[in-house]
């Protein structure tokens, strides 16, 4: 009986520390000391027990009720004043979960990414070329010689080249288009072609709410037997009708690009301000979305294809004025500047 009593006040003892609510410390309670509980049982069993015995146990089982209220009285004293001593092990499932913030492509990604499907579904060939571009085919292969004024169009960033190192292609520039993939890219191709090549350029510009220093634009080039300005427009006007599934307004300018003969600038009705004026584009209602014409002779010549043969378009489309229409954005300069306030409304 002894050895039961003393099993008793081990259990005892583990459930009340283990009671980390006063809940839980009057279910211990119950269980050990309650009427029907472990105590009474043992006390029950006294009546069994030869007549010498009965005096020790029963003197025992006293001391041990004693002692058991005293842990609980203590172990609730604790619980009450704060937290649980052991708040480590305490694991509330149902308590809703801390929400996890999550990221998503950025804006101008996701826009690029539009535009290259469309192009892609028309079948044009999507290709990349490199930001740190020569002299030779930024400008000279694009009809632009040294010293002629039109280079001073396109404000250039100069690379120093490593030192000791001349290259052949002239000096190194951060490209101020993506135009000299069109000679590049057909070095590898012969006609028919059509690709685009989207991508970074650099300028070195003043910025304001339609300017940036880097921006992005996408170029296209079509070369086949036959190609005519009338294949130009069509293209672009699929292309944009796609992108805003609406009629587009758009507007045809001569311009000048020593690159193409004739060279148009394509300009879009400012979706912003429906064409009323606005500062993003400069009040007058039409926001110029790129450059393009049919490709010179000199520069198929330049590309190894005989131009009395074969014709082309070539354009280059403003990627982040044409997303500033898409979004309905009014600063070209928030693309770029990791202000979550503007990131986290796409
Ligand atoms: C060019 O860069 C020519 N390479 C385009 C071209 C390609 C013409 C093929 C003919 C044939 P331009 O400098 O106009 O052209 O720039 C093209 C487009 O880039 C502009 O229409 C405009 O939408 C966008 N753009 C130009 N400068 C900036 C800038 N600083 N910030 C944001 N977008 C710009």
């Amino acid at each position: 009986m002894l050895e039961q009593l003393e099993q008793f006040k081990t259990q005892a003892d583990k459930a009340i520390t283990s009671a980390n609510t006063l809940q839980e410390l009057r279910d211990v309670e119950v269980h050990f000391l309650g009427r029907r509980g472990k105590l009474a049982l043992l006390l029950q069993q006294l009546r069994d027990l030869p007549q010498e015995e009965r005096p020790a146990a029963g003197a025992r089982a006293n001391e041990l009720k004693k002692d058991l209220i005293a842990a609980l009285a203590h172990r609730a004293e604790s619980l009450k004043g704060g937290t649980p001593a052991s708040t480590s092990h305490v694991l509330d499932i149902t308590w809703p979960g801390e929400r996890m913030p999550y990221g998503h492509i950025h804006p101008l990604t996701r826009f690029l990414r539009l535009v290259t499907s469309i192009f892609s579904s028309m079948g044009f060939e999507i290709i990349e070329g490199p930001e740190v571009e020569s002299t030779k085919y930024n400008f000279d292969l694009l009809n632009i010689p040294k010293d002629h004024p039109a280079r001073d169009v396109w404000d250039t960033f100069f690379v120093r080249s490593p030192e000791g190192v001349k290259s052949a292609e002239g000096d190194l520039v951060l490209r101020t288009h993506t135009s000299p993939m069109q000679v590049r890219a057909m070095e590898t191709r012969t006609p028919p072609v059509r690709f685009i090549v989207p991508g970074r350029v650099y300028r070195h510009e003043a910025t304001d709410a339609s300017h940036e220093a880097m921006f992005y634009q996408c170029e296209g080039l079509v070369i086949d037997r036959g190609i005519r300005v009338t294949d130009l427009l069509g293209t672009l006007k699929i292309f944009l009708q796609t992108l805003f599934e609406k009629k587009v307004k758009i507007r045809v300018r001569p311009e000048f690009y020593p690159f193409v003969e004739p060279g148009l600038d394509i300009d879009m009705s400012c979706l912003l301000c429906d064409g009323k004026g606005c500062p993003a584009c400069k009040q007058s209602g039409w926001m110029e979305m790129m450059g393009s014409g049919m490709v010179h002779p000199k520069v198929l010549t330049n590309m190894g294809v005989d131009p009395k043969v074969y014709s082309g378009f070539a354009f280059g489309l403003g990627i982040d004025r044409l997303m500033m229409l898409y979004f309905g954005i009014d600063d070209v300069r928030l693309s770029y500047q990791s202000d979550m306030r503007f990131l986290e409304q796409f």
